[in-house]
């Protein structure tokens, strides 16, 4: 091929892709170069991801992506949010990151909260509670084995980007789902930090999406077969971030549910809003590309779907989701609604035994087959997918006129025409890709393959 290739590592909590993406015409064109499953790891009662797997199956992907293509100008890199590794002095990774699904965090939020009560916090970092934020992961490894060699503290895209660079950063759009980061100066919060009695010098310099981090180490260069001069460029390195610069929305009055394992569902601000009705309503005010602001709720996901999957696929054949979900499309009569938010079903395992418990307790018709399930769940998603994009435009006094889905759910038909049905709003559903997008949009502009304002990058994407 000729004209700069950009290789986008886009890594959700279910599974990796590792992209090329060139800007044809005007448009990105993605090709998949290597998909890899991923998922938590159990070690007793701790849960954890396997980092050198992941990162193993990152530099198989960047080896396929040389073998078919001599131009790639640059990398990016993104994830989940809000898990990281530990660095002790010599730069070594100390331990696996623990996986944010691990409930030791229970035992610190109240110590936490004592220390910075949440009105405070949320005034400063605008974030929703979940109990999984970085800082309450923090607060426990501060009780734990490993904190006394701990030196620095790296998000895990930033991790992959220092494995591969050599250099140490934080992205801003990432950094901000920490708890850690102030929404309004989009700098690390002095105040959180000192309160919780953090040592300043643990967390790296932040940057913002669309910085240059630096060529490949020489040694990745040679294992992977791309070019010494291939840098690693700084992208909405939060998956999310990535996902909404990707979503084709055209004006303040469109909304977006990035659906995945988690749904995410709100709409782009200029500046957070840190008010206290939107702190009782939960509501996050994450960083966007180019300093926008993700104004949105984490509500549960597909995680529901996938949890229920993996069980029902462990002693017996194994599941065609496609066929699951046109059954499903198919059951008649009154359907259970979950609270999809419940903690009750953050926890892996047993998940459709934890959903019939709820429909039970609830007074509402339990599931039995896995049709019914299945639509309970989209069901309980649409649900929530249109109380949340109500929310979002009463607060951030927006009318909003259509919703976009993107991410594995905008494959799902039967939950895009349930949320269209309970949103009575027009659902435009996909890309697909769009973190991937996202990934790839910011750095052809950093390259100058791609020009202007994050509008323009929007006319960019696939249709
Ligand atoms: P994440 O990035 O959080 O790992 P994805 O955006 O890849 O998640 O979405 C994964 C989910 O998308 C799966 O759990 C599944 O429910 C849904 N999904 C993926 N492919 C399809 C499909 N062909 N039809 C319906 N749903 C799908
Ligand atoms: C989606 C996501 C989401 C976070 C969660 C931990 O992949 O990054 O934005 O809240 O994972």
């Amino acid at each position: 091929t000729t004209g700069p290739v950009f290789g986008a590592v886009d890594i959700g909590a279910s599974g990796g892709r590792v992209m090329a993406g060139r800007v044809v015409d005007g448009r990105v064109e993605l090709e998949l170069v290597h998909r890899f499953g991923n998922q938590l790891d159990h070690r007793g009662d701790r849960l954890f991801w396997d980092f050198e797997r992941i990162h193993r199956d990152v530099i198989d992907g960047l080896t396929r992506l040389a073998a078919r293509h001599d131009h790639v100008v640059s990398l990016g890199i993104d994830t989940w949010a809000v898990d990281y590794g530990l660095l002790d002095a010599d730069g070594a990774l100390i331990g696996d990151p623990f996986a944010y699904r691990d409930d030791r965090t229970a035992a610190v939020i109240d110590d936490v909260h004592g220390k910075i009560d949440f009105a405070e916090l949320y005034g400063i970092a605008g974030l929703q509670f979940l109990p999984f934020n970085t800082l309450y992961q923090l607060a426990a490894e501060q009780r734990g084995d490993r904190w006394a060699r701990a030196r620095t503290m790296l998000m895990l895209p930033d991790l992959l980007a220092y494995r591969l660079t050599g250099q140490r950063h934080a992205e801003a759009t990432n950094a901000s789902t920490t708890g850690l980061f102030d929404a309004t100066t989009r700098d690390w919060s002095p105040v959180i930090i000192e309160r919780l009695g953090l040592d300043g010098s643990l967390l790296p310099k932040v940057i913002p999406s669309g910085t240059v981090i630096g060529p490949l180490l020489p040694d990745v260069a040679a294992r992977t077969g791309l070019p010494r001069t291939t840098v690693v460029t700084a992208v909405g390195s939060h998956d999310t971030a990535s996902a909404v610069a990707g979503t084709p929305l055209r004006s303040p009055a469109a909304a977006y549910i990035s659906s995945g394992t988690w749904s995410l569902v709100g709409v782009e601000l200029e500046a957070p809003i840190l008010t206290a009705e939107s702190r009782l309503a939960n509501f996050t005010n994450e960083g966007g590309v180019d300093g926008k602001v993700r104004y949105l709720r984490n509500a549960g996901g597909l995680w529901l779907l996938s949890e229920c999957v993996r069980e029902w696929e462990r002693d017996g054949e194994p599941v065609d989701l496609g066929r699951l979900l046109g059954e499903a499309a198919e059951v008649s009569g009154p359907v259970a609604l979950i609270d999809v938010d419940a903690e009750e079903f953050i926890a892996p395992d047993d998940m459709p035994r934890r959903i019939a418990a709820a429909c039970e307790r609830t007074g509402q018709p339990v599931p039995r087959t896995r049709a019914e399930f299945a639509r309970t769940i989209c069901e309980s998603l649409a649900t929530a997918y249109a109380s949340i994009v109500r929310q979002a435009g009463e607060l951030s006094g927006r009318s909003v006129e259509t919703v976009h889905i993107t991410g594995g759910g905008s494959q799902n038909a039967l939950l895009c025409r349930l949320t269209e049905e309970a949103c009575g709003l027009p659902v435009i559903a996909g890309p697909v890709e769009a973190t991937a997008i996202g990934n790839v949009l910011v750095q052809a502009r950093s390259h100058g393959a791609l020009p202007g304002t994050l509008a323009d990058l929007r006319r960019a994407i696939p249709r």
